[in-house]
């Protein structure tokens, strides 16, 4: 499988490959800003962003499985078509199933882009019975974008809710402010669903949270004040915002995430999570989301 990538797709000291942990498939993008990027075959499973400058942008937990079957825990997963729980396994498919590489190159402009496809299999279409596909794009330069397109390839519409759940490693998530959400009405999923507005201009982090922002405004900024640094999540054609940490008590009941690692990353989540997206035969939908230090 390895050489057969690295023949088709290897662009050498800009794309290259290797079989990590538990024979997981996995790509590396190199800039030459020195910005890089890992991501495994497995779920088009991006684990780790690190910038030109200063420490990895991305989380991943040192008890992560890396099981067939299993989501990996930490980086940005992808959940489609369901975000959540639901009749299928909770946040979908597409982050427990392999992808293949459909495209790998350095473009005019001296980014390196990598594109992945998952396509409806047997063994998916049992449980989800649609023709389509779902591609991830990911174009890394200084900064790293990342862009999902959904092309229904079948004769009937579909529906579908999508995100990048992405896992934000933060130096101590007591020091993190999530700016851009001010009088924002959000879904508390920790009460009963109850809606209330973002009466903060700051979000920091004192207990469990996870809420959903419906029509969230396009820019947000994570400070990482422990890093010195500040992130700027820009989204397109992405709705929805989630913000989430498990804090003390849901850590420890996760068999795959750290008792401590709570004090260490943040999930701010892009996507659509809220409203199902429908599709048409032969439509294609995208969304995107652009990460970058800006401090
Ligand atoms: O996006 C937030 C959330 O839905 C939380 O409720 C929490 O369950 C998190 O996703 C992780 O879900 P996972 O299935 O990856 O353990």
């Amino acid at each position: 499988m390895i050489d057969l990538l690295k023949k088709q797709f290897r662009i050498p000291s800009v794309v290259t490959f290797n079989e990590d942990r538990a024979g997981f498939p996995e790509m590396v993008l190199t800039h030459r800003t020195g910005s890089r990027v890992r991501l495994y075959l497995y779920g088009a499973h991006l684990t780790s962003w690190t910038p030109p400058q200063g420490a990895d942008v991305f989380f991943m937990s040192a008890q992560s499985w890396f099981q067939p079957g299993r989501a990996i825990r930490g980086g940005i997963p992808v959940a489609f078509p369901q975000f959540g729980d639901g009749p299928l396994p909770k946040h979908g498919l597409a982050r427990i199933n392999p992808w293949t590489v459909i495209r790998t190159a350095l473009t005019p402009a001296g980014t390196v882009q990598a594109v992945l496809r998952l396509t409806d299999t047997p063994e998916i279409r049992t449980l989800w019975p649609h023709p389509f596909h779902l591609d991830l794009t990911v174009e890394l330069s200084a900064q790293l974008i990342v862009e999902l397109a959904v092309h229904n390839t079948g004769n009937r519409a579909f529906q579908f809710n999508t995100a990048l759940h992405t896992y934000f490693h933060v130096a101590d998530i007591r020091q993190t402010t999530v700016t851009g959400l001010l009088n924002i009405a959000y879904r508390d999923f920790l009460r009963g669903n109850i809606r209330e507005l973002e009466t903060r201009r700051e979000i920091t982090f004192d207990r469990e949270m996870d809420r959903v922002y419906p029509n969230a405004p396009d820019r947000l900024l994570l400070r990482d004040a422990g890093h010195r640094r500040t992130i700027a999540i820009t989204k397109q054609g992405l709705p929805d915002v989630v913000v989430w940490n498990p804090w003390i008590d849901k850590a420890q009941r996760m068999e795959d995430f750290g008792d401590d690692e709570y004090q260490r990353m943040v999930c701010v989540e892009t996507g659509a999570m809220e409203i199902p997206v429908e599709l048409a035969p032969a439509a294609v939908w995208q969304g995107q989301t652009t990460f970058a230090v800006v401090t």
